[in-house]
């Protein structure tokens, strides 16, 4: 019997399901569960599925992706919970309550920091928790839909940041490939790529004037402070693609950006082939991929900023011949 079938079928004695995502979820986190929302309730023949997941607001180009799902119903207690993109319960925040007081829990996630906290765990590393899902659906003989698809290419590209980062294999490629048919692809990346607001310009124009290098530029660390986000009026989506944005300056290895998270910091982390970051956000609690990974800190900027500049310097120091070769 398929993997996926021998975890899910217990899915058949759920009476209602919740499904739960990372704190400010991202399109992948959002359209693996709308994905999966349709498949339990369609499958599976249970009528109550909710999705949860704890937000500042979401941003206006995630809205195509929820339709009309209502997000974060008021209700208190599940028969079964799924957390899905996320690598670990305190990720979920708030929500984390509906986890612990299900009967059965799953885990469908593509961390490679996961602790595997469900009763059943479906942990991959590969590039999207929608790429897992596509498996799934494609495992129950499931009738994709073209928004199916739309919402599987969505939450791959926006995941590898348009097929250049994370876990990618020749089986990203093949169902984006799957998916190509069926797909809108300059609509779904203008969606997810070109769509920053002046304010999101203006944070980083200011992140960027904020920016120390060290070791040659191989280092990278910036930050908005409390003030600067508070003249801003910054919400937490404001600073949406800000890190892959330093990211792309030329020679650096490791770039942090710490902004400002209620009454908390945010760090942001970006390493290049060779490098890890996310070691160094689970050693702070937080969690990620190699190339990408984040924590949040009550600590000032500057003690975040000593503390992963220490990190930095270990891994740019054991780290002299790596390869620079593209051909
Ligand atoms: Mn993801």
């Amino acid at each position: 019997m398929n993997r996926y079938k021998k975890i899910l079928d217990n899915l058949s004695k759920a009476t209602s399901v919740c499904l739960i995502g990372h704190i400010e979820p991202d399109a992948d986190a959002l359209c693996s569960m709308i994905v999966m929302r349709e498949f339990i309730i369609k499958h599976f023949g249970i009528k109550k599925v909710d999705i949860f997941a704890e937000s500042d607001g979401l941003a206006n180009n995630y809205l195509p992706i929820i339709e009309n799902v209502k997000i974060n119903k008021s209700f208190t207690k599940y028969h079964t919970a799924i957390m899905m993109d996320s690598p670990n319960l305190d990720r979920v925040g708030k929500y984390k309550i509906l986890f612990d007081k299900a009967k059965q829990t799953f885990v469908i996630d593509h961390h490679n920091t996961n602790l595997r906290d469900g009763d059943f765990n479906i942990v991959e590393i590969v590039s999207s928790t929608c790429e897992i899902v596509y498996k799934i659906l494609k495992a129950y003989n499931y009738k994709f839909s073209s928004k199916i698809y739309g919402k599987i290419y969505a939450g791959i590209i926006t995941d590898t940041n348009n097929f250049s980062v994370g876990a990618i294999t020749k089986n990203t490629f093949k169902i984006a490939s799957a998916c190509f048919n069926y797909i809108d692809s300059g609509a779904i990346y203008n969606n997810f790529f070109n769509s920053n607001t002046i304010r999101n310009m203006n944070l980083l124009a200011l992140a960027i004037q904020n920016i120390i290098t060290l070791e040659d530029g191989k280092i990278i660390l910036t930050q908005i402070t409390r003030e600067q986000a508070r003249l801003y009026k910054a919400k937490f989506d404001d600073y949406t693609g800000i890190i892959n944005r330093l990211a792309t300056i030329s020679g650096n290895c490791l770039v942090c950006f710490v902004q400002p998270k209620d009454n908390q910091y945010y760090v942001s982390m970006r390493a290049k082939r060779g490098y890890d970051v996310a070691m160094i956000a689970k050693k702070f609690g937080g969690g990620g991929h190699i190339g990408a990974a984040a924590y949040l800190s009550n600590k000032s900027i500057k003690e975040i900023e000593e503390e992963v500049l220490k990190e930095f310097l270990e891994q740019v120091h054991q780290n002299k011949k790596i390869s620079t070769k593209i051909f």
